[in-house]
């Protein structure tokens, strides 16, 4: 493993975690290879690569990178050109608060998952994911409104 070595971006088609880190590096047009990792029967090599085993994580100049979040603020870092984060510390700020309400609000949907036998309980969940978007943004950038910036 050195620092030349290409992009390595270990992933799985069923996490939208790992789809994130997929899309950064996508839209920085930045060339990898992905590494699909069966989340039923993981490879015993991976824990090499994660510790944690989750997915995904990242080799990069020969070093491995872990959590979806890390390695999009990565990608962003490496490729400024990319636009994935405004140069800006206050408009950075702002993108990390709204990356940050809006993945609460999200993790509420695998709650769902806990509870499908119980329709009240679903419900209510969705009541509090709705209640979420609803929250006013007034101060709150959009992706695409700070984008070029
Ligand atoms: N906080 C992590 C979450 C990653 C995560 O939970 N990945 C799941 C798949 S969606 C995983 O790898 N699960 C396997 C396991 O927990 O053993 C991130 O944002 O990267």
């Amino acid at each position: 493993m050195t620092g030349t070595d290409p992009i390595k971006l270990y992933t799985a088609r069923v996490c939208p975690y790992a789809q994130r880190a997929n899309i950064a590096l996508k839209e920085a047009g930045v060339e990898y290879e992905a590494i699909e990792i069966d989340l039923q029967n993981k490879p015993d090599w991976y824990k090499n690569i994660n510790p944690e085993t989750k997915v995904p994580s990242i080799n990069i100049r020969g070093k491995n990178i872990a959590e979806s979040l890390v390695i999009i603020e990565l990608v962003a870092d490496l490729y400024p050109g990319s636009g994935l984060l405004p140069a800006d510390p206050i408009k950075r700020a702002e993108i990390r608060f709204f990356i940050d309400y809006y993945s609460k609000i999200s993790s509420l949907s695998y709650k769902v998952l806990g509870a499908l036998n119980d329709k009240q309980a679903v419900k209510a969940i969705y009541d509090d994911i709705l209640k979420g978007f609803k929250r006013p943004h007034r101060d709150l950038p959009t992706p695409r409104s700070t984008s070029s910036s």
